[in-house]
């Protein structure tokens, strides 16, 4: 067994295996006298104990689910049914009859992407799909998938989205679903070549996305035409972004004024998008803007119009309810639980505040309380996520810092040992965006962004001093790859003394990034993750190697080392077991181990510990290796 556990070892069968591998790996060794499963969760389980938490957790409490009556599937139709059998242009038409405001609900992507590192697991969805399609049958669209979702799934959670997709659309027969597309960037932050986003489309499409969001973090129609084209032929929605920056109520900021976006809406309209989205990523879309705004556009644009914005500031609530007041059609919310600060405006607020005027949303009240409880009691096992914001800022204004980029900074400075700069970094957000003339921040540009004013800060650079200091020093590489021009051309162009700085000699381009880029050999990657990984490889699986080649490989491998952990509850996924607790763990469909952890050793010679586990009433011990 031991040797069969060794030979199927990803880092085995890699040919990556050292002679330290072995002394490395000192669970191979326990787990081998154990069935798979058992022994998969026990070092999973055992790995963070020893090297997180020491056996010391809080009591989580078992979230409730909520109780949903029998619903006939003919009563349960929703706009899932509309596009089904009236295609999107019907779809458009029906969105255009309505005079109630149509919500999303951005739980599942935004929400959690913004509040929490975008950590929820699928586990916690599916629980409260089924409740979500009965009490939310009203809404407009659920969006949960793609942005940030995607990358974080394999990496962190060890997941797979595609199954998320899946297994939600199963549960949520009734409302369409939605996903945020970041152009040529797909779910990733750099361009793909076009046989790569064509290919993800249709995949997405095919496993369950209705509504697809697109949008260029530079604001560029050509790198979102493809996308809208390859949506249109997959009959699916075409919902394609105007990124909004700067402050259209403030007459000295001509760059992006009430014209610009005007101009990008009506090309948008022409480029055959189902739908406009206003997508205010930094919540700066202050109310009375937004009143402007869709006032403006409801007059130059045929198409729906669909709001997303940020509650950064404090002021969602009133953006939307000002957007609504000049006739925007659709506007995204969260369940309240999961809303504020720098994820969406409160959902259950708004429909609330809405009742009994003429844009009631017509969404049943209680029924979706029920779903913010949920979610309420399933937040703290995700605190250590939770960015610690206490209260919306205003300086946000001034910043121009998107809210999920907002949330995440902290953290991101305080892994560079700048944690007491924080400050000075959000200055030099704005600075550097002064530097480049002043661009559209949305995630990869948006990163680029705050990489470029880390490294500033990092290196003592100002924009006086940088010509003379940085003469030698390698850029972050979104820098490098923002002033190649491979996330499309800014508007107004580079500031070209810095282009030549950072790129020192190499040569821009200034087509589109996608028309220097051959497309992948699906067929090589299919397989070489045949031979590398044993396994048959699906489409998902090619795409998900195309997008992401080193997350989707530690993903296999992880899968192969503990198995699939999708089942486990998330207060043991994330903070494992204390000691002396017993837990109910489902580690296979209907197998079930109760594991009760016994004491932790101390650390023998080669750094050790033994973990002494009752499992189904069977004592356990396994080696983990205490990297601390
Ligand atoms: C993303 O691209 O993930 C975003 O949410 C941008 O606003
Ligand atoms: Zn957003």
């Amino acid at each position: 067994d031991f040797l069969i556990n060794v030979l199927n070892h990803p880092v085995f069968l890699a040919g990556e295996c050292h002679t330290g591998f072995i002394e490395e790996n000192p669970d191979l060794i326990s787990s081998a006298t154990r069935g798979d499963e058992e022994g998969k969760v026990l070092r999973f389980i055992g790995n963070i104990v020893v090297n997180e938490t020491m056996g010391v957790k809080k009591a989580y409490d078992v979230p409730k689910v909520p109780k949903v009556e029998y619903v006939r599937a003919e009563d349960l139709r929703g706009t899932k049914q509309i596009l089904d059998t009236r295609g999107p242009e019907g779809l458009v038409k029906w969105i255009k009859e309505q005079d109630r405001v149509l919500l999303t609900d951005t739980t599942m992507r935004d929400a959690h992407q913004s509040l929490m590192a975008t950590r929820v697991r699928t586990k916690d969805m599916i629980k409260v799909a089924n409740a979500v399609s009965v009490y939310g049958k009203d809404l407009f669209s659920i969006e949960m998938w793609g942005g940030a979702t995607f990358d974080v799934a394999y990496r962190f959670l060890n997941e797979s989205p595609w199954a998320r997709l899946e297994e939600l659309r199963r549960r949520i027969p009734n409302v369409l679903f939605q996903m945020l597309l970041r152009g040529a960037n797909a779910v990733g932050y750099k361009n793909y070549p076009d046989n790569v986003i064509k290919a993800f489309i249709k995949e997405s499409a095919k496993s369950g996305v209705d509504v697809f969001r697109i949008f260029d973090s530079l604001n560029e129609l050509r790198g979102m035409q493809l996308s809208i084209d390859e949506v249109v032929k997959n009959g699916k929605v075409a919902e394609a972004a105007i990124c909004y920056t700067g402050d259209i109520l403030d007459s000295r900021k001509e760059k992006y004024n009430l014209k610009y976006y005007i101009d990008l809406a009506k090309d948008i309209e022409k480029a055959g998008a189902h739908i406009l989205a206003i997508k205010d990523m930094s919540a700066l879309l202050k109310p009375h803007a937004a009143f402007k705004l869709v006032t403006e556009l409801k007059n130059e644009i045929g198409i729906p119009i669909h709001l997303h914005t940020h509650d950064t500031t404090g002021n969602g609530v009133a953006t939307v309810l000002m957007a609504v007041e000049a006739g925007v059609d659709i506007v995204d919310t969260a369940f309240n639980s999961m809303s504020g600060l720098t994820s969406q405006p409160a959902l259950n607020s708004v429909a609330a505040a809405l009742k009994n005027t003429q844009r009631d949303t017509g969404i049943d009240l209680k029924g979706i309380q029920k779903i913010s409880d949920y979610w309420e009691a399933v937040r703290p096992v995700y605190g250590k996520y939770e960015s610690g914001l206490k209260s919306g800022s205003a300086e946000i204004y001034k910043y121009e810092i998107p809210g999920g980029q907002y949330s995440n900074l902290k953290p991101q400075v305080e892994s560079f040992g700048l944690g007491h700069k924080f400050t000075d970094i959000k200055e030099m957000f704005k600075t550097v965006n002064d530097m480049l003339g002043d661009i559209v921040k949305v995630t990869p540009s948006s990163k680029a962004v705050g990489d470029f004013a880390i490294f500033m800060v990092q290196n003592g650079l100002t924009p006086e001093n940088i010509y003379d200091k940085a003469a030698n020093m390698a850029f972050p590489d979104s820098v490098v790859s923002y002033f190649k021009g491979m996330m499309g051309q800014p508007k107004g162009g580079f500031p070209e003394r810095l282009q030549k700085l950072v790129l020192k000699g190499e040569e821009p381009i200034t087509c589109r990034p996608g028309e220097l880029l051959a497309p992948l050999d699906f067929d090589a990657i299919s397989e070489k993750l045949s031979t590398k990984y044993r396994i048959e490889p699906t489409m998902k699986d090619i795409l998900s190697y195309a997008l992401y080649p080193e997350v989707f490989e530690g993903y296999l491998k992880f899968r192969s080392q503990y198995g699939d952990l999708g089942r486990l509850g998330s207060d043991v996924f994330f903070h494992g077991l204390s000691e002396g607790e017993t837990i109910e763990a489902e580690v296979a469909e209907g197998k079930t181990l109760m594991i009760k952890l016994l004491t932790i050793g101390k650390p023998d010679q080669e750094g050790n510990r033994t973990l002494v586990f009752e499992v189904n009433r069977n004592r356990r011990e396994i080696k983990i290796k205490d990297k601390n």
